[in-house]
């Protein structure tokens, strides 16, 4: 069968592409397995050091596909989606937001519920001019899951956070930009080109120190000064005890390129 999930390779870049798209490669339990599997075995692959995640056809991920037989209701009528989330979405959101390297979601079309929040999970988000964001929940009776009610205050505010996800309205890439919801709009054409630089600029930086940089300002949101202070300190003291660290700056004194390694 066709892999729902499309891995190539380019230098130190890694591309996972959703690929289911006759439906706008909207998750079924097997494109959540293989997602995951794929995340996993980029983790542990010192030959990666950056992943873009896309997909192929006309849509970025449609969010849960409606149709899937794993959502098929029970005897009364219940669907239980309580088991999809702990499966599958909740493993997924916390899977992308600890990489030990950086993400980069380039979305190439329609990013509708989970679907949206799984982009807006990755570490820097390209979108396509003809991309669109839809926080498709309200309109079914649900809350935004995969990291949506976590993310969204956090990248854009309450106020548009609540907007965003009780209208469920569809937000432009451009729009996407300009509130900050997202890094950057291209025109469609630019995009592979775009995501694939910017991945492979990050791959070739330190990652291990992006990585815990994403981390610290994950956990900094959630404390008071002295405590981000303190979480600095503990990993600038790990950091500064790094190859990385040390190459870095031989390579400024040296005035040469550095050759980072540590993940
Ligand atoms: O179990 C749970 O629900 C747990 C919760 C999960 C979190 C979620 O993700 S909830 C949100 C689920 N997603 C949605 O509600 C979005 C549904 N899709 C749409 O609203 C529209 O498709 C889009 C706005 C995304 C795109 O519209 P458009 O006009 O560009 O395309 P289309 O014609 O609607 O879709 C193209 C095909 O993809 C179509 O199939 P067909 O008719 O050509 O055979 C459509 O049915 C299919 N498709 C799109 N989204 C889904 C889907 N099939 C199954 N599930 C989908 N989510």
């Amino acid at each position: 069968a066709e892999p729902l999930v499309l891995v190539t390779q380019s230098g130190a870049v890694r591309t996972l592409a959703l690929n289911r798209p006759a439906a706008l490669n909207s998750f079924t339990g097997e494109m959540h397995r293989q997602l995951l599997a794929a995340l996993e075995a980029a983790a542990a692959d010192a030959a990666v050091r950056a992943v873009i995640l896309t997909g192929s056809g006309r849509g970025f991920c449609a969010g849960q596909d409606l149709n899937d037989p794993e959502m098929a209701p029970d005897a009364d009528g219940n669907v239980d989606i309580g088991r999809l989330i702990d499966a599958y979405y909740q493993p997924l959101a916390l899977r992308v937001r600890s990489m030990p390297i950086p993400v980069v979601a380039a979305v190439n079309g329609v990013a509708a519920g989970a679907g949206a929040n799984l982009a807006l999970g990755c570490d820097m988000v390209v979108a396509a001019r003809s991309a669109s964001f839809i926080q498709a929940f309200s309109k079914i009776g649900l809350v935004p899951d995969c990291g949506g009610t976590w993310l969204l205050p956090r990248l854009v505010g309450r106020a548009t956070a609540l907007a965003l996800a009780f209208t469920g309205d569809k937000l432009m890439a451009e729009d996407a930009q300009r509130i900050g919801l997202i890094w950057q709009c291209v025109d469609d054409a630019a995009l592979a080109d775009t995501a694939q630089a910017l991945a492979a600029r990050l791959a070739a930086l330190p990652v291990k120190a992006l990585a815990e940089t994403r981390r610290a300002i994950d956990a900094a949101m959630g404390m008071d000064l002295p405590e981000a202070l303190a979480v600095e300190g503990r990993l600038q003291r790990t950091l500064g005890r790094e190859h990385d660290y040390r190459e870095g700056v031989a390579a400024f004194q040296q005035k040469r390129a550095p050759q980072f390694k540590d993940r």
